[in-house]
């Protein structure tokens, strides 16, 4: 939470992204130049508005936060209600972590469960 070189960095690679500098990442901006965060994009995304704003990634800083914002999207994304998430799952409802669905699931069980999202973060 204090770790200003943290932020500093952070705030560069933000505004490095952002091509049209309205403060906002787009899922385009993203995955054209913040690969880390599209891949969380939908998780970043505190509001659900499609942008990822730097305000976002400051707050889910917060482990706990962090936490609770995973496990709120894998119930969002979980729509067999089974408490994981296969692959169809996060194609549908996070598509930018999909594309790294199999170093997600370290277990390789072919499930993404809120256990396999635990160490993420420091993007
Ligand atoms: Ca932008
Ligand atoms: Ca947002
Ligand atoms: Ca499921």
């Amino acid at each position: 939470m204090h770790d200003e070189r943290f932020q500093a960095e952070v705030q560069q690679r933000f505004a490095a992204a952002d091509a049209n500098a309205d403060g906002q990442l787009s899922r385009e901006e993203a995955q054209a130049a913040a690969p880390r965060i599209y891949e969380h994009f939908e998780i970043l995304d505190a509001n659900d508005d499609g942008a990822v704003t730097l305000a976002e990634l400051q707050q889910l800083r917060d482990p706990a936060l962090m936490r609770q914002r995973i496990l709120e999207r894998v119930r969002a994304a979980d729509r067999n209600g089974d408490g994981k998430l296969d692959l169809a799952e996060v194609q549908a409802s996070l598509p930018g972590m999909a594309v790294h669905f199999a170093q997600l699931d370290r277990d390789h069980d072919g499930y993404l469960t809120p256990d396999d999202f635990a160490g993420m973060g420091g993007f």
